[in-house]
């Protein structure tokens, strides 16, 4: 039998396969498809300490192998989110990694002070500092080492582990992972989702309301791979979390040989609201397979 429980850093869980944040909601909302405490854990969409409406419609596009969405950071904020959608998170038995946002460091020390009394199943903040939705792309955090450390750095109040979602459209993801890790994040999800854009040929206008948008999926997977692969060879010691075009078992093995700990699984969810717990299931069958006695000996195995 395969040993899958893992431990990324001081958080452990009863397997590397989670939800990608963003892709199921704010709450429980797969708990209907199955069991939320199968999972590594679940990743609730992005929250901010305030309510925010998001993009105008439409908000999601199918691409080749993929999808671009402009949803633009839309949430109930962590009040309303603690009082709505925490308890029915709770009772599934799940742990809760909680995806936060602000649109400026103030806001990201605002959302984790607002967490830092969340009952014990909230194992982790996701602090997400690339989502491509932004008001203004050029002040992203993700893009500047400086920016993403001070908000690392901010969130500290939270007093449980952090880690730090990154974006691809950096010129140097490494970078960017030294500086979240060197200001305390315990981890570093990869990948966000790549910038992008969609024409509507019928009315020769832009396809989405906001315009452009992030691309996720299968057609990103090499992406996250690279990005993964380069940041295990950058620290080999560090808690890589990846994420990008996860549908099988084998594509998240191919991930954690590339230098994961642990997956997410997010678009797919769009098409199999079981894909999570589906992702999961294979991976255990996979490792079975291959006779891998321990994940922990898959993690890099591809690097050289
Ligand atoms: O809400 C969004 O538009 C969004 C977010 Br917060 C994110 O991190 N990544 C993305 O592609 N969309």
């Amino acid at each position: 039998m395969t040993h899958l429980p893992v431990k990324l850093g001081s958080v452990p869980l009863v397997n590397p396969v989670m939800t990608a944040s963003g892709t199921s909601g704010h709450g429980a909302e797969l708990g209907s498809y199955f069991d939320l405490s199968e999972l590594g854990a679940v990743v609730v969409k992005s929250l901010a300490p305030f309510a925010h409406g998001g993009n105008p419609a439409p908000r999601v596009q199918p691409a080749t192998a993929g999808m671009l969405n402009s949803v633009g950071l839309q949430g109930p904020g962590i009040p309303a989110w603690i009082a709505d959608e925490l308890p029915a998170l709770q009772s599934s038995g799940a742990a809760v990694v909680v995806s936060i946002w602000g649109r400026r460091v103030e806001d990201y020390a605002e959302a984790a002070a607002l967490l830092a009394d969340a009952p014990d199943c909230v194992v982790a903040l996701e602090v997400n500092v690339s989502c491509p939705n932004v008001e203004d792309r050029s002040k992203m955090f993700a893009h500047s080492a400086t920016a993403t450390a001070e908000v690392i750095a901010a969130t500290s109040v939270f007093g449980r582990p952090r880690w730090a979602k990154l974006s691809p459209n950096v010129a140097d993801l490494e970078e960017i992972a030294g500086a979240a890790l060197g200001a305390g994040a315990e981890a570093v999800t990869l990948i966000n989702t790549v910038l992008g854009l969609a024409i509507d040929a019928k009315t020769r206008t832009l396809a989405l309301g906001a315009g452009r948008g992030g691309l996720s999926g299968p057609a990103i997977r090499p992406v996250a791979l690279r990005a993964v692969y380069d940041c295990r060879a950058a620290f080999p010691k560090a808690i890589i979390v990846g994420v990008g075009g996860v549908v099988s078992g084998l594509d998240a093995a191919e991930l954690i040989m590339a230098g994961a700990n642990a997956v997410q699984v997010g678009t797919a969810t769009f098409e199999d609201p079981r894909a999570p717990i589906r992702v999961q299931r294979e991976l255990l069958a996979w490792c079975e397979r291959e006779g891998v006695a321990n994940l922990a000996d898959l993690v890099g195995i591809a690097q050289r």
